[in-house]
């Protein structure tokens, strides 16, 4: 992988749920040197700081039981915006923050790519689909609903409107262990690629990653990773609110971030739910900043590029 204009944008939000500390994420990965290792592997980095949310109002056919969603819309707009700003110039990382930032990321990233004429993937590495509406869910935290959102379900009400929804086909999920009966239910309904830890007991992480690879380097697509801290075992990743056991070994993690940086196909990364007031000595801070680094060139031995069609 040759070198690359990172851009490291902090989006300090809090707003997609009720617990509270994932706003002190932004600067938890500058602490652990995010900047700093992938200067070393030979990247320009820029950190732009960190970006505000728009000023926005709550739509009044949104139900009653969403948590801000006001604060919600405000930073779908203006994450979106910081998206679309980014692209053009290189790889935009997403420093969260709560997952509520993937509905203004992957939409930024889903503008952009149409209008480069070019299909947008979405990688999505979590324990949940994230896949509800306003309606459909019950803990009113929005940060269960960014792929829903892009996929343009419906109900989102006051929120930008989804120009270019995301096709189920083009989003692969891996990690799940999560998942509530109607996003069960709904997704079950489509297209989309889920592969459950069950499924990935069985297959390991390796085959249905590559098979999705293959198929993003064939259309000459752009591929959004979304990677959410509870995609991981929380043994080895503990700082998150939503631990779900049985995650993702922390090998499993390094492969799927090594694969996505062999394929070179990326561009535009998630760093999302890390709650650095749940941390151990920053432990989970820095092994989210290992995973990025491996998905933009950390090596043991160099090995030739390679293609996964
Ligand atoms: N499905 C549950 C809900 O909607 C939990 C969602 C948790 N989401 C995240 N991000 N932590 O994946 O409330
Ligand atoms: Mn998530
Ligand atoms: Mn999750
Ligand atoms: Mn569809």
């Amino acid at each position: 992988m040759s070198g690359k204009t990172c851009i490291l944008i902090g989006a300090p939000m809090d707003a997609g749920k009720k617990r509270q500390g994932c706003l002190m994420g932004p600067d938890a990965y500058r602490v652990a040197g995010l900047g700093a290792a992938l200067a070393d592997l030979g990247h320009d980095v820029t950190d732009i700081g960190n970006i505000a949310p728009d000023a926005a109002t709550a739509h009044s056919d949104l139900p009653a039981h969403l948590h801000q969603p006001a604060e919600m819309i405000g930073w779908t707009s203006a994450l979106a915006r910081a998206a679309e700003e980014a692209l053009p110039r290189g790889l935009p990382i997403f420093m969260g923050g709560d997952h509520g930032l993937a509905l203004g990321s992957v939409l930024g990233a889903a503008n952009h790519a149409a209008r480069e004429g070019r299909p947008l993937f979405v990688l999505w590495l979590d324990a949940h689909t994230d896949y509800h509406t306003p309606q459909s869910t019950a803990s009113g935290n929005l940060h269960g609903a960014p792929l829903g959102y892009v996929t343009g379900r419906e109900g989102f009400h006051g929120f930008p409107e989804v120009a270019h929804p995301v096709p189920h086909r083009n989003i692969c999920l891996l990690g799940l262990r999560s998942v509530d009966p109607d996003e069960r239910e709904a997704m079950q309904a489509t297209d989309v690629r889920y592969h459950d830890m069950r499924s990935i007991d069985e297959t390991g992480i390796a085959r249905p990653l590559a098979e999705f690879l293959a198929d993003v380097e064939a259309a000459n697509g752009m591929l959004h990773v979304s990677l959410d801290v509870d995609f991981l075992d929380p043994a080895v990743a503990p700082a998150v609110g939503t631990t779900v056991p049985g995650g993702a070994t922390m090998r499993e993690g390094h492969l799927a971030m090594e694969m996505i940086c062999d394929s070179d196909l990326m561009t535009s990364l998630d760093l999302v739910e890390l709650n650095p007031f749940l941390d151990e000595r920053g432990r989970t801070a820095q092994v989210m900043v290992d995973l990025a680094a491996s998905a933009l060139g950390r090596r043991v031995f160099d090995r030739p590029t390679r293609a996964y069609s």
